[in-house]
């Protein structure tokens, strides 16, 4: 069955429509980065650049990093706009755009997030990496998908119960990581976590300028969260979409977070830069090991 033209959109370049990337513009070795600007922090460091362009927060350049072919793409901020930027690269892989159909043979994506994050732990300092066991979709996004497979169950009740979770928020999935790519990324310079995931930046995740929260004791909650050793180690805005949309669409997907904030004691990275950078040329040298 062909996919109808109300809900494949392309441009009249035959790219796709939020991205305007066609199918070679694309290596199946991608990384996302939040912050448009942090593509070019990125492919500095590359040998060669092949293809450049931007739509909206979506900047997209591929090129290679020690002779392998990678694709780096901004997402902006937020679970919302991953839906588009998942959909719309497995669309470039695993559907022929010209007869709109879905190919027979499946081409999987190596997606790693490079982004930052808040620590909700004194013992996770400002400064440090940490590559997401988990995302915790706080935020609702994968409710829209049929997701009992990739659930995970007793972890999900066990956070429902000692949260007290209000039944008027969406339920919270718990959904891995692409082991294969986490085996390439871990080291023991990077903790280790289940990242949770928020919908927004304030009262999402239990900041409060002028506006009271539902349950102001949450952050302390998600902090105090043990289960069979998983801890929820940090909050951010994007790895649990990533890595539910990666799993029901057969892709691999791993989170690492440059640790700029420390929602337990109050501190802020002196040089937030230097911490992003430092990560971004640890995952490209752990890329091309
Ligand atoms: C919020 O300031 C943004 O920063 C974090 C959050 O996930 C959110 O996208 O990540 P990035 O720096 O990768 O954008």
């Amino acid at each position: 069955m062909s996919i109808q033209h109300s809900e494949l959109i392309l441009n009249p370049d035959g790219s796709i429509y939020h991205l305007n990337l066609r199918p070679e513009h694309i290596a199946t070795d991608i990384i996302f980065v939040g912050d448009q600007y942090r593509v070019d922090k990125v492919t500095k460091h590359f040998d060669t650049i092949e293809f450049s362009t931007q739509k909206r927060e979506f900047k997209t350049t591929t090129g290679t990093y020690k002779g392998k072919r990678i694709t780096v793409i901004s997402t902006g901020i937020g679970p919302d706009n991953i839906d588009i930027v998942l959909n719309e690269l497995d669309a470039l892989v695993n559907i022929d755009l010209n007869t709109r159909k879905v190919k027979e043979n499946h081409t999987q994506l190596n997606i790693t997030r490079i982004g930052t994050s808040g620590s909700l732990h004194n013992d996770i300092p400002v400064d440090s990496f940490l590559l997401s066991s988990h995302g915790l979709d706080l935020n609702g996004l994968l409710q829209s998908y049929q997701v009992d497979e990739i659930s995970h169950p007793d972890l999900e009740e066990a956070f429902i119960k000692h949260t007290n979770w209000s039944t008027k928020k969406s339920y919270p999935l718990i959904v891995s990581n692409g082991k294969a790519l986490e085996d390439k990324l871990i080291s023991d310079k990077v903790y280790k976590g289940i990242t949770a995931t928020a919908g927004g930046f304030y009262g999402p995740q239990g900041r409060v300028l002028r506006l009271p929260l539902q349950d102001p004791d949450l952050n302390k909650k998600i902090d105090s969260f043990n289960y069979n050793n998983n801890r929820i180690t940090n909050l951010e805005m994007e790895t649990s979409a990533i890595y539910g949309l990666a799993k029901l669409l057969g892709h691999n997907a791993a989170s690492m977070n440059a640790i700029i904030a420390n929602r337990a004691n109050g501190t802020f990275s002196e040089d937030p830069y230097k911490v992003v950078n430092d990560l971004i040329v640890y995952t490209l040298e752990k890329l091309v090991k």
